[in-house]
């Protein structure tokens, strides 16, 4: 039966149009159609990538209609908008999210197979778009998805990298990196509006004038324009009408400056400039990689704000309106600090080009922005040395000076003569060569200020932002992450998704807390079994993939243990490896161990000029070789480095895992997302007290929680007191052995040399305190073994880590923001007569207001 939940209002479509349709019929027919006519290929030359091509055309013509008709909906309803504002948005394949939420995945499955084609192999097709880092890009993904299954206007602001993060491949056991050409085929989700392009200054200097008023005013004389084309992508929500936009923007030079230059003879000049245009919106840059000199990144980040207020000032303006109800109209959220400038930005448009009073002009500004902070490391906090900021943003840097100026006199007649306090909330550092500290001024122009979970959140308000706290506490709250379980559960876990549907139902899919109903299903044994079998067929899925692709052949029966994340030694990937070689070294030392066989897998990419990063990847695989060729070992240990782990990867990998490592030195994880994937597809955690995984382990309960280490206030009351992690390596026989093992080349070929600068930072400063949570670790990791002895046991706890997970939906999330930060509310999108499926020719839009 084909999901008619959509249905047009007006239903008098007898014959079925071949853009709109869902009958197998014609949806076998548009495939064809589109093959022909998009791809220019007759069936018998077309290529795989053809047909995915001519699917994703299919099912994009079959969207569009609701994509349409939202946007209109903002427009002629006058509703408030969330603005995402996001310098990544990292949001994996759209063909098979798109299939799920517009309810046609089966109709189209049966289709392709009609057509002699094989869906999962057109879904694999599919270059995923990879335009973030990890984490936060994910993040601002879920939550757009999110926010269109819950009907709240909004639109996602970004920027079009043209090659996103790098593709990892592994050589010799090394990290190497590889272009990413995610465009090179062509992207069938994106609609290029060169009509709305907007144009931004970079460079030059400013000018003070006095108006016809009398009044001062200033103007900026940039040097440079750069033209800003916005290229939108669908964000289809679940089973709604709602499908909000992407607006990614891509550089481009203007022309009106090739022909100035052209003109006057310089065609080479010309091209130069177009070339240098261009080259703004080339390439994401990896996060923890030095930011100094990097000139570009901060024009990626001014380039992008800019043309989305730019944007949604004209929307505004559009809709009648004056710029001084700009608040009331968008709510704009701040993604960390990348797209802070904004700040200044919005006033610099208020003021310079609107001339509004600079009081008006910042209550405005205050009024629209909200700002998520995403880290407590101190290194990771944004800041720019003044030279650059000012040679790029002259403009921007008087209007913060001024900011400055103001905010500081307000703290001065609060904390009378406390220079100190006034120089630690300052703008701009001044302790050695000058910064805009962009994290102060995305606090002191916002209304609302957030961290990302409980943990983290406290941690902001007693540290990194204390002093911002005693001065507005009413401006801080907490907003645990979410991720969507539409991707994360349905998409990637059809089997247990039929499953737990099978028992409570579908309503869990967009109200996870009704996951809830699955306890009882915890102490059925033929449940349990039926999950288990689940579970095993997914692991062997893998174990197919993990062959196919590293010559790596797992035990499908052995506890997968899994660690998948950005490589960081906060995130202690080399504490995982502490543990393989201290099983290794027992089992060589006692063969007859009782411990059931362990299959560690690792992905993650490292910042390519990290070096301990890819070390530690060297170390994993290095590691992996020697245990993987001991035949003492065999069907015991094995150890996988999967290469190039991105979102449609994951998307394999968490339903597969037994084990979800979260191991972070307490205090320094903000809150992981990766964490909650694992845990909603039944695997158990080993974690540390930090993040999110604090709020999980409340969730699921202590018991169904492998919890070590030490808390966030003893790492800090430790390093406090004098951290000697040598005095750890002297008094543990195990470490010792492991270290030494390490260090005297036993993993790499009697090189004793290639492993040394990772040991020597472990045994004489250790700032991750490896070896303070090392016993614990190892000892809680022999409770999981102890504990995946017991399958009934182990899956019961399966079973309850899902049923539990409902709070970490991003609904959930989502919903938070709305309340207490954007004020914003559903607006259900309908299907009006004009935009009905034989709608033919017809202008869409003509006459319908
Ligand atoms: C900054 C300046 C210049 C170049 C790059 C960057 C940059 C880019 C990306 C800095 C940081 C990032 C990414 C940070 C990130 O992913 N943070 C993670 O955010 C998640 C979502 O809130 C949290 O779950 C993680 O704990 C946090 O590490």
């Amino acid at each position: 039966m084909i999901s008619l939940f959509n249905k047009p209002e007006q239903a008098n479509l007898k014959i079925e149009d071949d853009r709109t349709g869902l009958e197998i019929d014609t949806l076998r027919r548009a495939l064809a159609d589109n093959l022909f006519y998009n791809q220019g290929k007759f069936p018998e030359i077309a290529t795989k990538n053809d047909y995915y091509m001519a699917l994703a055309y299919t099912v994009r013509d079959r969207l569009l209609q609701r994509w349409l008709n939202t946007t209109q909906t903002y427009l002629d309803k006058d509703v408030k908008l969330v603005a995402y504002l996001s310098a990544e948005f990292l949001l994996g394949p759209h063909l098979g999210n798109n299939l799920l939420n517009l309810g046609i995945y089966d109709q189209v499955k049966q289709a392709v197979t009609a057509s002699g084609l094989d869906l999962d192999e057109l879904l694999a097709q599919e270059e995923e778009p990879g335009l973030g880092n990890g984490g936060l890009g994910r993040l601002a993904a879920c939550y757009m998805e999110s926010l269109a299954t819950l009907e709240i206007p909004a639109i996602g602001y970004g920027i079009r990298y043209e090659f996103g993060i790098f593709d990892q491949e592994i050589r010799d056991g090394w990290q190497v990196e590889i272009t990413d050409k995610w465009l090179q085929f062509g992207n069938p989700w994106e609609l290029a509006r060169p009509e709305a392009a907007v144009m931004v200054k970079l460079g030059g200097r400013t000018e003070s004038y006095i108006d016809e008023n009398g009044h001062y005013q200033s103007r900026w004389i940039p040097d440079r324009v750069v033209k800003g084309i916005p290229y939108d992508t669908p964000i289809v929500g679940y089973r709604v009408n709602t499908a909000n936009t992407l607006r990614l923007w891509r550089a481009e030079a203007p022309e009106s400056f090739d022909f100035q230059m052209f003109n006057v003879g310089d065609y080479y000049g010309a091209v130069d400039q177009k070339v240098y245009s261009e080259n703004l919106t080339k390439v994401l840059y990896p996060n923890d990689e030095p930011i100094q000199g990097k000139q570009l990144r901060l024009e990626q980040q001014y380039f992008f704000v800019s043309c989305s207020l730019q944007d949604m000032i004209r929307m505004h303006l559009y809709t009648g309106k004056n710029l001084d109800t700009f608040h009331t109209r968008f709510a704009v959220q701040l993604n960390d600090t990348h797209p802070a400038i904004g700040i200044a930005e919005l006033m610099r448009l208020l003021v310079d080009e609107h001339h509004f009073p600079w009081e008006t002009a910042w209550e405005i500004t205050q009024q629209t922005f909200g700002f998520t902070n995403h880290t407590l490391l101190p290194e990771a906090l944004e800041k720019w040395p003044i030279d650059l900021f000012g040679s790029l943003l002259p403009r921007h840097l008087e209007i913060i000076y001024e900011i400055n100026r103001r905010f500081l006199d307000q703290v001065r007649l609060k904390y009378l003569g406390d220079d100190a306090r006034l120089a630690r909330l300052s703008l701009i550092d001044e302790s050695g060569p000058r910064y805009v500290r962009m994290a102060h001024l995305a606090c002191v122009g916002s209304h609302a200020i957030n961290g990302v979970a409980a943990l983290h959140s406290e941690l902001l308000k007693r540290d990194t932002l204390r002093d911002f706290y005693e001065l507005w506490p009413e401006k801080f709250s907490n907003k645990t992450n979410g991720v969507t379980p539409r991707r994360w559960i349905a998409l990637s876990n059809p089997r247990m998704t039929a499953l737990i549907t099978q028992k409570i139902g579908d309503r869990w899919l967009t109200h996870l807390e009704d996951l809830r109903q699955l306890e009882p299903f915890a102490e059925n044994a033929s449940f349990r079994q039926e999950w288990r079998q689940i579970k095993r067929a997914i692991k062997q899925d893998l174990a197919a993939y993990i062959l196919a692709k590293t010559g790596i052949a797992v035990n499908p029966d052995s506890l997968f243990d899994i660690q998948v994340k950005r490589i960081h030694e906060y995130k202690r990937q080399h504490l995982n490896v502490l543990h393989i070689i201290t099983l290794y070294h027992r089992l060589k030392q006692d063969p007859n161990l009782d411990i059931p066989p362990r299959t560690f897998i690792f992905g993650g990419k490292a910042a390519p000029g990290y070096f301990m990063a890819k070390l530690i990847i060297k170390l994993i695989t290095s590691v992996a070789d020697v245990v993987n060729h001991d035949p003492d070992m065999r069907d015991r240990l094995k150890v996988v480095f999967l290469p190039d782990y991105n979102v449609t990867l994951g998307q394999r990998v968490y339903p597969a895992a037994d084990l979800s490592e979260q191991i972070s030195t307490a205090g320094k994880e903000a809150s992981g997302t990766g964490n909650m994937k694992f845990s909603m597809n039944g695997a158990l955690t080993i974690g540390t007290l930090d993040g999110a995984n604090i709020e999980i382990r409340e969730e699921a309960g202590a018991e169904n929680f492998f919890l070590f280490g030490l808390t966030a206030q003893e790492v800090y009351d430790l390093q406090a007191r004098g951290y000697h992690p040598w005095d750890y390596y002297q008094g543990n026989g195990q470490l010792k052995t492991v270290l030494d093992l390490l260090a005297g080349g036993y993993f790499s070929h009697g090189d004793t040399q290639l492993f040394r600068p990772l040991i020597d930072s472990l045994l004489y400063h250790d700032p991750f305190l490896l070896l303070a949570d090392y016993q614990s670790y190892i000892d809680c990791q022999e409770m999981v073994s102890q504990a995946y002895k017991d399958q009934e046991k182990w899956t019961r706890m399966s079973i309850l880590n899902t049923a539990r997970m409902g709070k970490f939906s991003s609904d959930r999330a989502i919903r938070e923001y709305c309340e207490e930060i954007w004020h914003t509310q559903a607006v259900p999108i309908t299907l009006k007569a004009y935009v009905q499926a034989d709608a033919g020719l017809r202008v869409p839009n003509s006459g319908v207001k």
